[in-house]
């Protein structure tokens, strides 16, 4: 499905190192959907290198839950939980949600929260600090919860690998695990561990966020208590409206928008835009997001301000402003998170440039693995800096604060490097003090003594990293003319969307043109390319404006060529190029794009 066979447009190395790939799909396929369906060719073409077949073609430019929405029941545990949650609601008990300090975490907190509170039960809850209490389930938070007078305790995003704590309410209240972190072994000896990645699940739900784990208990639940009678005279309740919590959970926890996945955002997103929830809406307020809602509303606006809580400052916040009802005290919390969230930036701008330095080092050093720690760094945004380096250099990255000679420290991989496993390895080799991950992302703390060893272990473990590129590749998928970036062809990509993992916003290249302006946009913009920024292409006579949605490279090919008059590109590109349009430096030389590295 994906060949990358050759350069486009010859670029070998752009001027921040980067070659540009075709992605492709088969032709075949293509033109199939564009049979099908009747669409421009080069609409079918991106469906084609997605992977979509000719018959799944019209489910994903239109992803109803009706078409997509799985069987709860297919979940193992599922049917144990759904009916242990509905004698909840018939006998009015109290119970207990725990959450996370994440995204994810707020948001199936908030769903379940919300959930049972609408039935009638009273809802305590519970967020760990992340710093004070770490990750998931403890003994004394769970204890305090029974004191409060919970007999069920719901663990969202989080519980699967917590026996030992979970032990200590054994016998004082049945728990209920709601997750999808991948298992390492047999779930812990509670009521039910309802998780696609357990490892004798087969519902094949792997992609679930939290949320959705949550979402489908609920409409399981609903079915429980339908089967009772408990709706014969009342109302059931909406699952439709939990949606926005879904989606936005679904985005910020980078869960492939495909499949189900896909059909929550697209239903979230409309449901956002109604702003029933006054928490959402107060924070988009808030954010000032005035763009139409989409899933980067979700993941760069929503979605920092809500972690900002955990990361820094009180972790149920977030939780808090979801559960809001009140409008007033919804716009409240939302400028609270406004504020901690510049915080958060402050502090990680005070520990960029000195991590950055650190890095670039290193990568002169020849080392293939990244590892920069500082004094006092905080564990709140570490996570953060190691993306930004690994997105910056092409490498496995970590960082990592000291305190007191113990470091935290949070690392980010690159695709086809399995930086967990190197860390799980290196815990067990006894480098680390606590280490885990996946693939793409690892936690760990590591005595200041064990550093020089542990990076020395990273570099030997992680080795083939060092003769990756020194930039990722850049995708393309297609390419345009000026005079082709119409408005029509820019509602017909728009149909793709909402774009994010696993269904990545398309790159166009616009060939034959030359970028004469580009300013800034934005209040974040160009700090660290976050922002977004205008770009005035022409080609030839021709010339547009581009902004927002959708990547659009364009390059200067020898020989130049004319495009087809003065149109209306003006508008016809204001689909187009949010932050990058790239040109060459010479005009009617060979093709050297000045920046892809938005
Ligand atoms: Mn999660």
């Amino acid at each position: 499905m994906l060949t990358a066979d050759k350069t486009v447009l010859g670029v070998t190395a752009s001027l921040s190192g980067r070659r540009w790939l075709w992605r492709t799909g088969e032709d075949r396929i293509a033109a199939g959907i564009a049979q099908r369906l009747d669409l421009p060719e080069i609409v079918s073409r991106l469906l084609a290198a997605r992977g979509i077949g000719i018959d799944a073609a019209a489910d994903f430019l239109e992803p109803t839950l009706r078409a997509m929405l799985p069987d709860p029941s297919s979940m193992t545990d599922m049917d144990v939980a759904a009916d242990r949650l509905a004698d909840a609601v018939r006998r009015g008990e109290s119970v207990a949600v725990y959450g996370d300090y994440d995204v994810d975490g707020a948001c199936s907190a908030a769903l379940m929260v919300g959930f049972l509170r609408g039935l009638g039960c009273v809802v305590h809850h519970h967020v760990p600090d992340r710093i004070k209490e770490g990750y998931g389930p403890n003994a004394p938070a769970l204890t305090d919860l029974v004191g409060r007078g919970a007999r069920l305790i719901v663990c969202v995003d989080c519980g699967t690998a917590a026996a030992v704590a979970l032990a200590a309410v054994a016998g004082q209240a049945d728990v209920i695990v709601l997750d999808h972190h991948k298992a390492e072994g047999p779930p812990p000896a509670i009521l039910a561990t309802v998780n696609p990645n357990r490892l004798d699940c087969a519902s094949g739900l792997g992609t679930l966020c939290a949320a959705g784990v949550a979402f489908l208990t609920a409409i399981g639940t609903v079915r429980a208590l339908r089967r009772l009678g408990f709706f014969a005279n009342r109302a059931e309740p909406d699952l439709m409206g939990l949606l926005d919590l879904v989606a936005l959970a679904t985005v910020c926890d980078v869960m492939p928008l495909t499949g189900v996945n896909r059909a929550f955002v697209c239903q979230g997103l409309k449901i956002m835009a109604r702003r029933s929830r006054p928490g959402i809406a107060a924070l988009l307020d808030v954010t000032q997001a005035r763009e139409k809602l989409n899933a980067a509303t979700c993941g760069f606006a929503l979605g920092p301000r809500i972690n900002a809580g955990g990361r820094i400052s009180e972790a149920d916040l977030g939780l808090r402003l979801l559960l809001s009802e009140d409008r007033v005290e919804a716009l409240m919390l939302a400028e609270r998170l406004e504020a901690v969230n510049r915080t958060r930036q402050d502090v990680e701008a005070g520990i960029m440039d000195a991590a950055m330095a650190a890095a670039e080092t290193q990568i002169a050093a020849g080392r293939p693995a990244l590892l920069v720690t500082g004094e006092g760094w905080h564990p709140g945004v570490v996570g953060i800096v190691a993306g930004r380096i690994k997105e910056r250099f092409n490498r496995p990255a970590c960082v990592a604060g000291f305190t007191d000679g113990l470091g935290k420290g949070s690392g980010r991989s690159v695709s086809g490097v399995d930086l967990g496993a190197a860390v799980i390895a290196a815990r067990q080799a006894g480098l680390l003090v606590t280490g885990g991950g996946h693939a793409m992302a690892a936690g760990f703390s590591v005595l200041a003594g064990q550093l020089t060893a542990f990076h020395a272990f990273l570099d030997e473990r992680l080795a083939a990293a060092s003769t990756m590129p020194s930039a990722a590749d850049l995708m393309v998928e297609g390419t345009l003319a000026v005079s082709g970036a119409t408005t029509e062809v820019g509602r017909h990509l728009e149909r793709l969307a909402p774009f994010g993992a696993g269904n990545e916003e398309p790159t166009l290249v616009l060939h034959r043109a030359r970028v004469v302006r580009a300013d800034r946009v934005g209040r974040e913009a160009g700090v660290r390319g976050r922002g977004s920024r205008r770009a005035t292409a022409e080609g030839d006579d021709v010339q547009g404006t581009g902004r927002r949605a959708g990547r659009c490279a364009a390059g200067t090919q020898r020989g130049g060529g004319t495009a087809s008059g003065r149109t209306s590109a003006r508008r016809g590109m204001e689909w187009f190029g949010q932050s990058v349009l790239y040109h060459s430096g010479r005009r009617g030389g060979v093709t050297r794009p000045l920046n892809d590295n938005a």
